[in-house]
């Protein structure tokens, strides 16, 4: 296949050359049956299908060619924007919805997961106005849940977690109108907003866009990422490993794909279980191999060192290898074909929740008032199928170490040092310019370009003394290329930034978790801003964003939600092209409004240079 010369992958080009895998069919082969281009319409944002006088395709500019309503190419493309960033925050905040709950149940000690983090317990709890002194960590929690539950259905106010922000940026969102009020209340009115004949005055539509995912950032992705690290712990450096050499022959490999982590922390115990351990050892298995892919391959190596098999576009790699017993599955980013790549295999895929099932798939519900016997349901299915395993080949040499594990307290605590929690020394380095600034390589994986994009992105980043921070898919495609073994600083860094790395004995691309875990970077983002030397908002920091290789409309919530969050972001491309004013806005306008604006840059060396470059206007803005 053509596009396969686009694979630098060493374990996918592997094993795409076995007799076994050249039966699959995969993305790769699809992308080349298909034979024609993107539509120009739909690329530029400018395809209108809101209502049945349509679809109209729009060219900006051309009298005949605004919609049959009149809506123009402006109008046209931030609806189609907008829509795909409450689409986005949707996703995140349906999976925040269940952690909550997932976390009330748990204070009510109702799960077999408890309480882990009473540090984050009591910070969360203050933040939320929360009594603590002389109270039960499930107690707090309990009241802790309940306010963030209260959170998604609220009508007014604002949402707690907004006062974390640095103060100025609170100002201007209060100044701009965009505090987010409930955080379901901001998806809902962003879908009648851009109903048709609402709201058609673009810079209206993209203020509430702007509202809709500050609801994501500050707000569903925050509270996931937080309560989580209560429940599970918050990460800590720890090695592992990644690729798709982790699978094993001798053990029943289940893999965990999807997003929220209840399902995949309920799986890791079950595993433990003497009972399930018997039964594998019974069917002549020497133990339950247990790999993630996906996010939530994310979630459980950075909480429990985890294997991770595959990112997104290894999914169905990771099945073309027959030697999984089955493929666990709950909600985004999980491929159709993935019941198709098994046909004829002894694989099973298991969907568990009842928003996310698919043709050809068995569905064992996952049971949240029985987390524990669902899993132990699932491990049982998959160990029975271990016997029929037919043909299978495992890259075994494909498997890479990875340092992981850099929770926002994670690098408060390795540069300040354990006496003296900081983010001073970080500062420092940025202001005496060992380390330039930092670059934030997130999201998102796709066929369209070639999979080593992160991995140029990055090193253009290191090489001129760019710290980088990743998550998301990106971050196991880093992982994967070996730049989260701390020997990559002395490889890859340049001088200044090697030296720190090594001092602190980290390597130079950290992995900072999951798409919801995109909080965490707001969060340190802010404590620099807080730390002082480095201005008043997160617009005056040496620091920029890419999700290069987007996919997931949650990748375009997240990048709305930094650039309202007064970070620069830099994407491949993006749909507002079709229309000049939206594009002038996205690119130019936001700027005025947030501090921060969008652009793209297809080639990624440029687009690094691009990130290099608004570093370098951020320093000498400083005056550093
Ligand atoms: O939330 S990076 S492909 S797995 S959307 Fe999906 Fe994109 Fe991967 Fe995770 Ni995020
Ligand atoms: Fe066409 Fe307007 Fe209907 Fe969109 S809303 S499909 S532009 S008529």
């Amino acid at each position: 296949c053509t596009s396969c010369n686009d694979i630098t992958g060493a374990s996918t080009k592997d094993l795409l050359n076995q007799d076994l895998a050249k039966q699959v069919r995969t993305a790769y082969d699809r992308i080349e049956d298909r034979g024609v281009s993107a539509c120009l319409f739909g690329s530029g944002g400018t395809c209108c299908r809101i209502c049945n006088m349509g679809p109209c395709q729009i060219i900006d500019g051309v009298e005949q060619m605004i919609g049959i309503c009149g809506a123009t190419a402006a109008t046209v493309v931030a609806r189609n924007f907008a829509r795909i960033v409450a689409a986005g925050t949707a996703a995140h905040t349906d999976h925040a919805r269940e952690m909550v709950m997932g976390f009330i149940e748990t204070a009510k000690g109702k799960t077999p997961h408890e309480i882990k983090d009473v540090e984050k317990l009591h910070a969360m709890a203050e933040t939320f106005g929360i009594e603590i002194e002389g109270r039960d960590k499930n107690e707090i929690a309990l009241e802790l849940g309940e306010k963030a539950l209260a959170e998604f259905g609220q009508q007014q106010g604002t949402l707690t977690m907004l006062k974390r922000a640095p103060k100025k940026q609170q100002e201007i969102w209060k100044a701009k109108g965009v505090e987010p009020r409930g955080i379901d209340r901001e998806v809902v009115e962003t879908m009648h907003r851009t109903h048709m004949g609402v709201d058609q005055e673009y810079k209206n539509i993209m203020k509430q866009a702007a509202r809709c995912s500050l609801a994501d950032g500050w707000g569903a992705s925050m509270l996931s990422t937080e309560l989580t690290d209560i429940m599970f712990g918050t990460p800590v450096p720890r090695r592992a490993l990644i690729d798709l050499g982790v699978l094993k022959e001798d053990q029943v490999n289940v893999t965990v794909h999807g997003h929220e982590p209840l399902l995949a922390e309920s799986l890791c115990m079950a595993a433990e279980d003497p009972e399930i351990l018997a039964l594998a050892k019974k069917v002549g298995a020497k133990g339950i191999n247990l790999a993630g892919v996906c996010c939530t391959g994310n979630e459980i190596l950075m909480r429990r060192g985890i294997p991770v098999a595959g990112s997104f576009i290894q999914q169905e790699m990771v099945l073309a290898t027959g030697a999984v017993e089955a493929m666990v599955v709950d909600v985004q980013c999980v491929m159709q074909s993935v019941a198709q790549v098994v046909k004829g295999k002894h694989t099973d895929i298991i969907t568990t929740n009842y928003r996310a099932k698919m043709p050809d798939a068995i569905h064992m519900q996952f049971e949240e008032d029985d987390p524990l016997g669902s899993a132990k349901a699932i491990l049982t299915h998959a160990i029975n199928n271990f016997k029929k395993r037919g043909d299978y080949y495992i890259p075994k040499d494909n498997k890479l170490d990875v340092v992981v594990g850099f929770s926002h307290e994670t690098i408060n605590y390795m540069l300040g040092g354990r006496f003296r929690k900081s983010y001073r020394p970080l500062n420092d380095n940025i202001i005496n310019g060992r380390i330039k600034g930092l670059g934030a390589l997130v999201g998102c994986e796709h066929y369209k370009y070639s999979d080593d994009v992160h991995f140029k992105i990055a090193v253009e980043l290191l090489k001129n003394n760019v710290l980088v921070l990743a998550t998301g898919c990106a971050a196991q495609a880093l992982g994967r290329m070996g730049l989260m073994r701390p020997e990559a600083a002395a490889e890859y860094c340049g001088e200044s930034l090697a030296e720190v790395c090594e001092t602190v004995g980290m390597p130079p691309v950290l992995h900072v978790g999951s798409c919801v875990d995109n909080s965490r970077l707001l969060i340190a983002l802010t404590a620099m801003v807080k730390e002082g030397g480095l201005g008043e908002d997160i617009s005056e920091l040496p620091a920029c964003g890419t999700a290069p290789l987007w996919m997931s409309e949650k990748a375009v919530a997240i990048g709305q939600y930094f650039v309202t969050s007064g970070a620069h972001v830099i994407f491949q491309n993006l749909p507002v092209t079709g229309s000049k004013e939206m594009n002038e806005f996205i690119t130019n306008g936001m700027k005025e409004e947030y501090g921060a604006c969008w652009d793209y840059e297809e080639d990624p060396i440029k687009l690094a240079q691009k990130m290099i470059k608004a570093i370098d206007g951020k320093r000498e803005a400083l005056g550093i």
